[in-house]
């Protein structure tokens, strides 16, 4: 009995070593709940497309970076509206609480163009970030161990978001390896949504980017030897927020309090958006879908 006992906590505590992953298990947009699909098991219709497994996806330039570990397409696509709350419940494998507690979490989106999300491949899609944490406060804890303490990742759509199809990428960063080249877990997952209300706002060129492309390896906020240190800033991965979106209100003030000095919008970011908010408010939801997918035809 004794031995059996053993063998059984060797067992647990093996399965959940092996098991120290997860997944986005739902997304909550203005108080209405969408359930993802657990890795690997037979889809029903949801709006967050369905990763094989809950392991990470390694490696700064792995494709599946893009939407997470061999993304499926989903069958549906969830209502929204400029400015709304987005709530994004990340679990472990087993449906216990989300594993970790180090890393930031970031917010990219593209346009799957005049059609809906269903059936667009977004692999060679332009994104732009409008929303990242890190540290909630300079010497305090990761957003991220809220988390692993079982509350969801809170994300606002910018408020004067053009109209339109869009996939929304929530990802977290596992940093627990990071002090190591390559240690870095990503964890990205793709939600379909299709945005109404008569907003104007988009990115502009210079912020969008390729996912993988925007990242490298060593990224000081990837390969980060410091990631411990309660006190040391940290440099987000990736551009920097899209200025229409770095004014919404509770965007900017929860990545501000979290990144101390650390955003990652760089100086020349800032130079070309001569009259920001003004070029960027004058796309119309045409051109911008035409930005985001220029390969295409319109
Ligand atoms: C999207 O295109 C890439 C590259 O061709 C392919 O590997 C991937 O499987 C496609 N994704 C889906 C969901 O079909
Ligand atoms: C999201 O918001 C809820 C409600 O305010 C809060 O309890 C939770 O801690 C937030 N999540 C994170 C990761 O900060
Ligand atoms: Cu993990």
């Amino acid at each position: 009995m004794k031995y059996f006992l053993s063998i059984l906590i060797l067992i647990s505590f093996t399965f959940t070593f092996v098991s120290a992953h997860g997944y986005l298990a739902q997304l909550i947009i203005d108080g209405k709940a969408y359930s993802g699909n657990v890795p690997g098991a037979q889809a029903t219709p949801s709006v967050i497309r369905q990763v094989s497994d809950i392991s990470p996806v390694k490696g700064a330039s792995n494709p599946d970076l893009n939407c997470g570990l061999s993304a499926q397409f989903a069958a549906d696509v969830a209502d929204a509206n400029p400015g709304d709350a987005l709530a994004f419940d990340w679990r472990g494998g087993d449906n216990q609480n989300w594993p970790h507690n180090t890393g930031p979490m970031l917010t990219y989106m593209t346009s799957c163009g005049s059609s809906s999300c269903t059936t667009y491949n977004s692999s060679s899609s332009k994104w732009f970030k409008i929303q990242q944490v890190a540290r909630v406060s300079s010497g305090g804890p990761w957003a991220q161990a809220a988390v692993m303490e079982g509350f969801p990742a809170n994300v606002t759509l910018p408020s004067t978001l053009a109209p339109g199809n869009y996939l929304i990428r929530h990802e977290i960063l596992g940093l627990q390896g990071a002090v190591s080249v390559g240690g870095a877990e990503f964890y990205p997952a793709c939600s379909q949504i299709k945005v109404g209300g008569s907003q104007t706002g988009g990115p502009t060129e210079d912020e969008l980017v390729l996912l993988p492309g925007a990242y490298s390896d060593t990224d000081p906020g990837i390969y980060d030897p410091n990631v411990y240190d309660p006190s040391a800033s940290y440099t987000f991965p990736g551009p920097p927020i899209a200025a229409f979106a770095g004014g919404d209100a509770s965007g900017t003030s929860v990545s501000g309090d979290a990144s101390g000095s650390a955003s990652a919008s760089t100086p020349t970011a800032t130079s070309g958006s001569s009259g920001s908010s003004g070029s960027s408010s004058s796309l119309n939801p045409q051109s911008l879908s035409k930005l985001l997918n220029e390969d295409i035809p319109s």
